[in-house]
């Protein structure tokens, strides 16, 4: 069965890999599985017909058959569930694994978002240069103790899985604003994610969809 994503049109990044269309597309290239790529502008996301794919109008989603998904956590963890080399046969590694997902998410990736959405929505307000620091300075904590967690290790749990994959996209969205340089170990560990064929072959898709829309 055909499995289509979808993902921006023009993605405000720039071709930059980091729309959450992203981490679907790797985890799709992990599990050899090809799919295609529905393309929407700003304005069709909120059209009645991709909101019956997806109730907040975003990117991405996951059609395969009658089944449709949203939500880049539960694609991934679906692609995962049904493919190999994403999640360990081991039932605790793969439990483990599944944490590393949660914890991408919900633990490591609000502070990320919380540093966009000030420098985006809130850089005009008189007390942004004071609240600055401390959305940065929260995001420190998290990166702070994920390095020590992953200390010398390749990956979170052994094998690389869509705990690992998770995390990498999450952290990715840090690297222009250098804090992951701060911590040597996480940026090596971003850089091994980008490494991976996989991850290469998915941000190459993305990329020529920026390069064909852009003048
Ligand atoms: N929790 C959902 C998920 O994980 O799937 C969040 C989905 C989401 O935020 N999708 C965004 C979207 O559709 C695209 S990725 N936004 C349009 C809208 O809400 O109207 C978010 C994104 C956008 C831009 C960059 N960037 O430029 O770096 C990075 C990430």
């Amino acid at each position: 069965m055909t499995i289509t994503i979808t993902a921006f049109e023009r993605s405000p990044d720039r071709g930059k890999g980091l729309a959450r269309d992203m981490r679907v597309r790797w985890a799709l290239e992990e599990a050899g599985q090809p799919y295609e790529v529905r393309l929407l502008s700003f304005d069709a996301m909120k059209e009645p017909a991709h909101r019956a794919l997806h109730p907040f109008g975003q990117i991405p989603t996951y059609e395969e058959g009658d089944l449709a998904l949203f939500e880049s956590g539960a694609i991934v963890f679906h692609i995962a569930q049904r493919h190999a080399g994403l999640l360990p046969e081991d039932a605790d590694a793969r439990a483990r694994a599944i944490t590393w997902m949660f914890a991408a998410l919900s633990t490591v990736e609000p502070p990320i978002l919380d540093l966009q959405t000030t420098r985006v929505l809130e850089a005009d307000k008189s007390w942004y240069e004071q609240r600055l620091p401390l959305v940065k300075d929260r995001i420190r904590v998290r990166l702070g103790e994920l390095s020590v967690r992953l200390g010398r290790a390749d990956w979170l749990d052994g094998a690389f899985s869509a705990g690992d994959l998770m995390m990498v996209t999450v952290l990715l969205r840090l690297k222009a604003s250098g804090l992951l340089d701060e911590y040597p170990s996480l940026s090596a560990y971003v850089a091994r994610g980008e490494a991976r064929p996989a991850y290469q072959r998915a941000f190459d898709a993305q990329w020529k969809v920026f390069t064909a829309r852009s003048p």
